[in-house]
């Protein structure tokens, strides 16, 4: 027997230094786990490490973007603004991991590339791109949600002599795009952000947009000390909203049903929630997330909107989403972004009517036409809540890759964990409420539950725990029967289904029934003794 047979270099391996990845160190160690984390960035953060495209902040109000678990820490932070930029959410992921004393643990500018599930170990070995190779009792993947970006393989590209950048692969010393003539690819959140700030100084953006999107004014502003001392204040009223609410915090609503009231009430109570701003507006009302006629109604106010912001009647046709309910995909929200094609030097060219062919050595050229630019922004995306994990060369039991298992689409249990990858649990992973709420708060859940989980394993001399295939496919059944109750299953496409992905199986990833909900099953798992997880002592241990 190797020296190492029942004794990993330590307890416990967190992939990523984000925010699931900060919290994670924090509360295994506070458990008494000692870890190790590896982030590839040079600096806490995670996506918001990363995420650095002019005009990038959080779409759900800052002072609900942050963590819950600790009064002190809300007290000592302060947002400046109702969305933060996103070097202000960067500062304050580096604010809490300083707090919180988790930067020793972490390993930057170090990617891990590959884990092999060790029977005989009763663990993983992980390896990285520096050539470090670390043992581990347990695997925690905090590799994000959004977080491996994708970039479309359109023929001809490695023809183009220009400049081409990735939103969320931005330089970190930022790009000087003044006066330059700049195709920006994609109109989800990241598109919507960006255009308006590039145009400010461009000579010419031409927004290339496969799918007009929704998208709500963001009405940003400097929060005010009244707002700041009110939240303060209001921290326990927070802290419980994460564990009673579908979002992990609280969303204004009228209560109403849009179907119900009068075409008068209606328009101004969304006048109203239009003027308040965020992506709040979808909950004016209770039924039009869950109604088509009520969705439309909601969907033609913005649709009316639209047309009253851009000029130009063509141009503003060319934006007005027509093909998904508002809200079946995730909604945008903007500062000036409808505005910003009334500037002559901003166009829209829509791909449905002529879709790319193929890019050139200056530019693209789509079925009816040329376009030359000196720098293309791919805002195109992520491969979203499996890429990061199935990129990374994953073997469980038997050799069995993660990225094969999920090549059919991915199934998990809890959306932590899968069968025949015993000890690996994928905080806020797909089949979990993740990217549908706040995403802070369900990493503090998940974080809770899997630290919970290992203090269980350890109390009754378990080190191995293993979701078990029934366990697997009747969550996989439950996520998706949720779905049916939703609008989702309406839209065509969206990074949800995972369609933006070639050859990606279309399948929903995230659990729709929200937070609250989840955490009520978790906890009854929890409370049963783990139901669903095969637990077992180490090979050596059973063995004596
Ligand atoms: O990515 P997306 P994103 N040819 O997938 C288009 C979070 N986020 O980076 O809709 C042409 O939404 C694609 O078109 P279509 C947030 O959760 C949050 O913008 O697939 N176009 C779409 O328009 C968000 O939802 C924040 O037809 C192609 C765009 O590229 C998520 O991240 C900020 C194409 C991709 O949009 C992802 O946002 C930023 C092709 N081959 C991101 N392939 C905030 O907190 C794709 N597209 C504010």
């Amino acid at each position: 027997m190797s020296p190492d047979v029942d004794c990993p270099d330590t307890d416990c391996v967190v992939i990523g230094a984000g925010f699931g990845g900060i919290y994670a160190i924090h509360r295994l160690r506070e458990a008494g786990f000692t870890v190790r984390a590896f982030e590839a960035g040079s600096d806490v953060g995670g996506v918001w490490f990363w995420n650095r495209y002019p005009g990038a902040r959080c779409d759900v109000p800052s002072l609900s973007y942050q963590y819950s678990f600790s009064a002190e820490l809300d007290r000592d932070w302060n947002w400046s603004e109702r969305f933060a930029p996103q070097p202000e959410i960067q500062r304050y992921a580096r604010f809490v991991a300083e707090r919180l004393d988790v930067l020793p643990a972490i390993t930057f500018d170090t990617r891990v590339t590959a884990a092999a599930w060790d029977e005989e170990l009763t663990g993983w070995r992980v390896v990285t791109d520096t050539g470090t190779t670390v043992t581990c009792r347990y695997l925690v993947s905090a590799v994000g949600a959004l977080s491996a970006a994708q970039t479309p393989p359109f023929p001809g590209l490695a023809d183009f002599a220009g400049q081409a950048l990735h939103t969320s692969q931005w330089p970190e010393d930022g790009v000087d795009l003044a006066g330059r003539r700049v195709a920006v690819i994609g109109t989800g959140s990241s598109g919507i952000q960006a255009v308006p700030e590039i145009a400010r100084t461009a000579a010419s953006v031409t927004v290339f947009q496969r799918t007009a999107n929704f998208s709500l004014p963001a009405q940003n502003r400097p929060l005010t000390d009244d707002e700041l001392r009110a939240a303060e204040a209001g921290y326990a009223d927070r802290r419980a909203a994460t564990f009673t609410t579908r979002a992990g915090h609280v969303i204004p609503t009228t209560g109403k049903r849009i179907l119900e009231v009068s075409p008068e009430e209606r328009r101004a109570e969304l006048e109203r929630a239009w003027e308040r701003g965020g992506n709040e507006f979808l909950a004016t009302f209770v039924d039009t997330g869950k109604d088509l006629e009520a969705n439309r109604l909601l969907a033609d106010f913005v649709r009316d909107k639209i047309r009253s912001i851009v000029s130009d009647p063509v141009t503003a046709e060319k934006l007005t989403p027509r093909d998904h309910p508002i809200g079946s995909k995730r909604i945008c929200v903007d500062t000036a972004y409808y505005e910003a094609f009334n500037a002559p030097h901003v166009d829209v060219v829509d791909l449905r009517d002529e879709p790319i062919e193929t890019f050139t050595a200056t530019g693209l050229r789509t079925a009816a036409a040329e376009y030359a630019f000196d720098t293309v922004v791919f805002a195109t995306g992520f491969d979203a809540l499996t890429g990061a994990l199935t990129r990374i060369d994953i073997r469980g039991t038997g050799g069995r890759s993660l990225a094969d298992e999920w090549a059919p689409g991915a199934q998990t249990y809890l959306g932590l964990a899968v069968p025949g990858f015993p000890n690996l649990f994928t905080l806020t992973g797909p089949g979990s409420p993740s990217v549908l709420v706040t995403v802070v708060i369900a990493i503090e859940q998940h974080v809770d539950f899997v630290t919970d989980h290992l203090l269980h394993l350890r109390e009754h001399g378990l080190t191995r725990s293993e979701a078990e295939p029934e366990a697997r496919d009747r969550w996989t059944e439950q996520v998706q029967a949720t779905t049916q109750l939703t609008l989702h299953r309406h839209a065509p496409s969206s990074w949800y289904l995972g369609t933006n992905v070639p050859g990606k199986p279309r399948l929903f990833l995230p659990y729709a029934g929200g937070l609250d909900a989840y955490r009520r099953i978790c906890d009854e798992v929890a409370a049963d003794g783990y139901r669903g997880f095969a637990m077992t002592g180490a090979r050596a241990e059973v063995a004596s």
